[in-house]
């Protein structure tokens, strides 16, 4: 069953775990075709977050700005297609928080190796934000941040685990999160990496 962390913000935690190794084989499969890559921030500066996307749209960033694109600029092809089990897992995880009828139709693939964080930031570069967003942690473990509509909002600290799925929409689908620093650590499937799946609703 879904543990509330806010309103509309719910963990299942190792919801995935059934699954991981179905998913770990699209990843693979989808990063042979789009390779993890640092993107460029408008600002000029490298991620340290590597990414990549599948389904029909995907996210990136450079000195333009963010946004959503059909194709991947480093291939100029549509990203990969999104693996029925990775859509499957989003719209179950969805409905079982309360959001029937998700169809993601971007997916975000973001790989941390040690040391690399994500800071706070809202995802605004949605266009519909009445549907939820769903995601999947596989991997070393991460620390995440859970903030409030303003960037100096106090935040909260959730453990999140190899297999644990978050679902947030609503009241809260504009929260600032992000993710603390991940500290060395090895696991069976990943190795010493984090790999987080973003499913959104993006067009
Ligand atoms: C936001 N990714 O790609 S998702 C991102 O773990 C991103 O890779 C992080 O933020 C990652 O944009 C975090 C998890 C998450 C969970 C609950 C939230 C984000 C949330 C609740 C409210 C707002
Ligand atoms: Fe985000």
């Amino acid at each position: 069953a879904p543990q509330a962390l806010a309103a509309a913000t719910f963990m299942l935690a190792g919801f995935a775990l059934a699954q991981q190794d179905i998913l770990w084989r699209d990843i693979q499969a989808i990063l042979r075709r789009s390779p993890l890559r640092h993107m460029q921030t408008p600002g000029g500066f490298t991620m340290s977050v590597a990414m990549s996307n599948c389904g029909p749209l995907g996210w990136v960033s450079d000195r333009k700005g963010y946004r959503y694109s059909p194709t991947d600029p480093l291939t100029d092809q549509p990203w990969p297609a999104m693996p029925p089990a990775m859509q499957q897992l989003a719209t179950e995880a969805a409905a079982l928080c309360g959001f029937d009828g998700f169809l993601p139709d971007a997916c975000l693939i973001n790989r941390y190796a040690p040391g690399t964080r994500m800071s706070l930031h809202q995802d605004k570069n949605e266009v519909d934000y009445s549907a939820p967003i769903v995601s999947v942690s596989l991997g070393v473990s991460a620390v995440f941040q859970l903030g409030g509509m303003q960037r100096s909002d106090k935040t909260s600290r959730i453990s999140l685990q190899h297999g644990d799925v978050l679902v947030w929409g609503d009241e809260d689908r504009l929260r600032f999160h992000g993710v603390l620093p991940i500290k060395p650590q090895q696991h069976p499937l990943t190795g010493e990496d984090r790999i987080n799946l973003t499913f959104r609703k993006a067009g």
